[in-house]
């Protein structure tokens, strides 16, 4: 598969792509602290889709200016003053590009800065990997907003804090920063300096990663989440089959039995 990693046709996003497959994708509505209109959400339904068949090994999703992602555009819809069927069709496409993100098979690392609520911590709970930084807040303002989730709140904010905290969160328009915020999953990582650079040397080291590999961390894992544990058993049995034999391991495989592979060791 030869990599073709020109994305120039997409206007809602900025997407810089590096040698090594790593896209940096950037939500480029800094003005509106890039919430999300129905042409972002297009635009996110189309790169995830086209991800992994374009050769991008890995992607860094950031928001430009101070705020990652400030939801819904609240002001779109309410000028459009959709009907209920109206509604469901944005939200049903929100899903397309969040389902696309978790089961795509190709790694998405958040680097999260400022404000991160609503359907923006939707977006960001879609990832796989989320690394915040000291300015970094998480929030569900729909309680107030007079609205509901319908980008996977349920489902994905529920799965990271469990679901009494997310009702806690969304009935109270609670909000989590800093350490506490990792501490109850909204985050893997914290940062001191800069939450983007952070997440673009985490997305080197995953671009290192064999793509297959990858494809069932970043796809299986939450297909068989969904099933029961007799499925899942039986299907990660299939997925290691097919993984755990592609050709590409076996020099990694044979650089551990001649010695010369890196030994895992507790950090200093
Ligand atoms: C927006 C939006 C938006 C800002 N839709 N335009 N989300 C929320 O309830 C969060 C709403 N936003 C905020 O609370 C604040 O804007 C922020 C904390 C994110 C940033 O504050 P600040 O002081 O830096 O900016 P600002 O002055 O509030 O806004 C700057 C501009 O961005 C302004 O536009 P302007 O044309 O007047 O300059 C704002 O209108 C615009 N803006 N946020 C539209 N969200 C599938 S269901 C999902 C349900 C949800 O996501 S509900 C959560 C919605």
């Amino acid at each position: 598969m030869t990599p073709d990693l020109n994305f120039d046709d997409y206007t809602q996003l900025d997407i810089q792509t590096r040698e090594n497959g790593v896209a940096v994708v950037t939500l480029n509505r800094p003005e509106k602290r890039n919430a999300l209109d129905v042409a972002t959400i297009e635009e996110l339904v189309r790169l995830f889709t086209t991800a992994r068949i374009k050769g991008v090994r890995a992607v860094v999703l950031a928001g430009s200016g101070d705020h990652f992602c400030a939801g819904l555009d609240l002001v779109e819809h309410w000028k459009a003053d959709r009907s209920p069927d109206d509604f469901m069709h944005v939200c049903l496409r929100w899903h397309e590009a969040f389902n696309k993100m978790e089961y795509g098979g190709v790694p998405v690392i958040a680097a999260l800065t400022g404000a991160v609520v609503g359907g923006g911590l939707e977006l960001a709970s879609s990832a796989h990997i989320r690394v915040m930084d000291n300015t970094t807040y998480f929030a569900l303002p729909e309680g107030q907003r007079g609205i509901f989730t319908g980008g996977g709140a349920t489902i994905r904010v529920s799965d990271l804090i469990g679901k009494s905290r997310m009702i806690d969160m969304i009935l109270m328009g609670r909000v989590y920063q800093g350490q506490e915020a990792v501490d109850l999953g909204l985050a893997q990582y914290i940062t001191e300096g800069s939450s983007l650079e952070m997440a673009l040397e985490l997305a080197d080291k995953v671009a290192a990663n064999l793509p297959l590999t990858n494809f069932a961390i970043c796809s299986a894992i939450s297909h068989l989440n969904n099933m029961s544990a007799m499925d899942a058993a039986y299907a990660e049995s299939v997925v290691a089959g097919v993984v755990n034999t592609q050709p590409a391991a076996r020099e990694r495989l044979e650089a551990f039995a001649n010695k010369t592979a890196a030994r895992i060791r507790p950090n200093d």
